[in-house]
Parts: structure tokens; sequence; C-alpha cells
């Protein structure tokens, strides 16, 4: 029933995350990354904005005619005629209009009445799609917008030749029921073209939001890769990507390849992963207390979501006073040393007591075992 591709905005929205600045060269690299995962759809850039911005968008054009980039390559742009020609000069597949059309972006950044964006909305968009590319028009603000105006602008921008509309959520206000009712109404209400969802993450719902607008009807999802964007970012491909798979067995894109693309732009945009980060974080398949480990020895599912495998990392677990028998006794006999009951309940009262050890190395480990056991125990490997 759902049918859903991604789009990945690093190059764009990523590059407006404050500090943030990609070489051309890395731009690039991180194309080619993208397209080998296997995403749908790449907004390259907004060529207008400044001369190596432009410079990216046309390698990564010039690689997708090479065949060297499988992906479609978005360019973005103003609803105005100077970004649209700068565009379209560089062939892209898809130039991506966007207009503001709440009654607060209408009035205070266009300072036009509704009636005056609708036919810029439609002029803009014709004039793009006269340059012989796709066309998709971003309603900017579209949740808080007015719903009969922005059915409206849909049908406006679609008559016009808009294949496809991306609603964004550009303050990131939206919650999941509101974008699963209004995805599905849009789609009800202004048939005949394909809805992107674009969703900011200020309140931490970004991909609870993307999600539900895939269940209202939307059939693309922007992301970026870890989340990047203005403010607190968007939708992170991370987070879609698995999500997508675990509640609806949709494999969007390559999942083995999220922690070496979340790698590569962690290095690139100088904006580190914290460790509780969601599918790519250091902790995310790292579990702690007695009773977790204890499980996860039994059976992995009994605190792990999905495999962590299936993005191509591996479970483990940490050793302080938090630990328990089991996890003690299992990395013991990893480190080839085995021991009797006593020696370890004597082993773990020893480590609950060092509240200042927040990693136990192997070691540290076996010098304790050493003593409790009175014989000399040395790490082989
Ligand atoms: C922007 C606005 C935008 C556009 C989204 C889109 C937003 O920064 O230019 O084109 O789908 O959040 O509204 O990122
Ligand atoms: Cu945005």
């Amino acid at each position: 029933r759902i049918r859903v591709g991604l789009l990945d905005s690093t190059l764009r929205e990523g590059e407006q995350t404050p500090g943030v600045s990609f070489t051309v060269e890395q731009k690039v690299e991180i194309a080619k990354l993208l397209s080998e995962a296997g995403v749908q759809m790449i907004e390259a850039g907004h060529p207008a904005v400044a001369p190596d911005v432009y410079e990216a968008v046309k390698r990564i054009i010039q690689l997708k005619k090479e065949g060297v980039i499988r992906s479609e390559i978005v360019a973005h742009s103003r609803a105005v005629k100077r970004d649209i020609e700068v565009a379209a000069e560089l062939e892209p597949d898809r130039i991506a209009i966007f207009y503001g059309v709440s009654d607060i972006h209408l009035r205070y950044k266009h300072r036009v009445s509704r009636e005056e964006a609708l036919s810029i909305i439609g002029e803009m968009v014709e004039y793009a799609k006269q340059h012989g590319v796709k066309v998709r028009f971003t309603a900017e603000d579209a949740t808080r917008a007015d719903y009969d105006y922005l059915v409206e602008v849909v049908k406006t921008a679609r008559d016009a030749g808009a294949d496809r509309v991306s609603i964004a959520d550009t303050v990131g206000i939206a919650t999941p029921a509101f974008m699963r009712r209004l995805f599905e109404s849009l789609t009800r209400d202004a048939p005949g073209v394909e809805f992107d969802v674009h969703a900011h993450n200020d309140l931490g719902l970004a991909t609870a939001n993307s999600l539900a607008a895939v269940e209202g009807g939307a059939t693309i999802i922007h992301v970026t890769v870890n989340g990047l964007g203005e403010r607190a970012g968007i939708t992170p491909l991370h987070e879609a990507a698995v999500a997508l798979k675990v509640h609806y067995g949709i494999e969007v894109i390559d999942l083995k390849l999220i922690p070496k693309l979340s790698r590569l732009v962690e290095r690139y945009s100088g904006i580190p992963v914290p460790p509780n980060t969601p599918v790519v974080g250091d902790n995310a398949f790292t579990h702690k207390a007695g009773v977790h480990v204890a499980g996860i020895l039994a059976n992995p599912e009994t605190y792990e979501p999905y495999p962590p495998e299936m993005v191509g990392r591996t479970r483990d677990y940490v050793i302080d006073k938090y630990t328990g028998k089991k996890a003690v006794k299992a990395r013991l006999e990893k480190l080839g040393v085995t021991v009797t009951d006593k020696e370890l309940e004597e082993i773990v009262r020893r480590i609950k007591a060092r509240p200042d050890i927040r990693y136990l190395r192997d070691e540290d480990l076996l010098e304790i075992a050493s003593e409790v056991m009175g014989k000399p125990l040395a790490l082989t490997a």
C-alpha cells in the first residue's frame, strides 16, 4: 500500500546548518555515496546562492549525465526568473521552486496578497517548465497556511506543470496526527500531483511527522545525513530509512551504508554525532545494566528493536557499577577465564564498589579477577 522514496538534501538544507560549508569535492563525494546507497533524489543545492554552490551542482549534474550518479538531481530555486535561469542552464533533472504560503510569510516576507502569490507561483512554475525540466513546487510554511488556500496553491502549481509539490513544515510545528490528516486531505482535494514531505525537527517530531505524512499519502521524504539543516535540522536519513524498514518493511536505501554516510558527513560538516543518536551513535547498540546485558546474552531481541547487523553495526556491552553476574561471567569467558560462583560474586561486588569506573577495561577486569582468584591473569589477545 505504501510507496515511498527518499530525497536527500544534505547538500542544500544540510549546508544551511550554522557553521557548515562543504567544498565542491566533498559534495561530489557525498553525492556519489548517496547514489550508491540508492537515494531516489538528491537536492544538490541552490545554484544562485554562491559561485561554489553553482559549481557543485554543475559537477553533480555532470556525473549524473556520465552515469556515475543514478539519483534524480534537483536544483533549488526561489520563485524568481533569475534563479530559475541559473538553475536551468545546468540542466538538472528537476527544479524545485519555493514560496512561502502562510499568511505570515505572504505578509512579512513576500509582502503580497494571497491572490498575487497564486499568480507568481503559477507564472514561475510555468517559466521553469518552459526550460524543459521537471518541476517541484515547495509550499514553504505549508503547515501554518490556511488549508483552503493551500489547496488553491497546490492546484495552481499542478496546473502550471509541477508534477510534485513539497509540503514543508518549515518551523517544525506539526504533530503526526495533523500531518496524516493534512496529506490525506490534500491527496483527496488536489489530485494529480505527488507530494513530498519536508519536516523540520524543532520539536523533535520530524521523523514521526514524515512517517505520518507517508501514511497520509506522501511519496517522498526529505532527509539529510545526521539530520543537518537550519536550526534543529530536518528528518535524519538514518531515522527515516530504518523506521521505514522496521515499521513497513520497505528498504528505500542500502541500510548498511548508513554508518559510512554518517561518518563522512560528520567529518566534512564538523558537526559531531552525539553518542545517543539512534542508528549511528556510538551507544546505539551498546548495553549497560546487568538486567539488560543478561537479557541480550539470552536473546538480543529482549532489548533491541532490530539487529545491529541490519545497519552494518555490531552490539556491545559495557561494565561498570550497573553490571551483573551474567555480564561479567560472559566477559571473563570471552577472555578465557572461568570462575566459580563465589569468585564471580566477589568480582562483581568489587566492581559495584567502584563508582569512579565509567568503562571497565578488559585489563582492569582481569586485574580484579586475578586478585580475587589469587593467581596471575594476563590479557592474551
Ligand atoms: C528553505 C526552505 C525550505 C524548503 C523546503 C523544500 C523549508 O530553507 O529554502 O523545498 O521542500 O523548510 O521550507 O527548506
Ligand atoms: Cu527546510
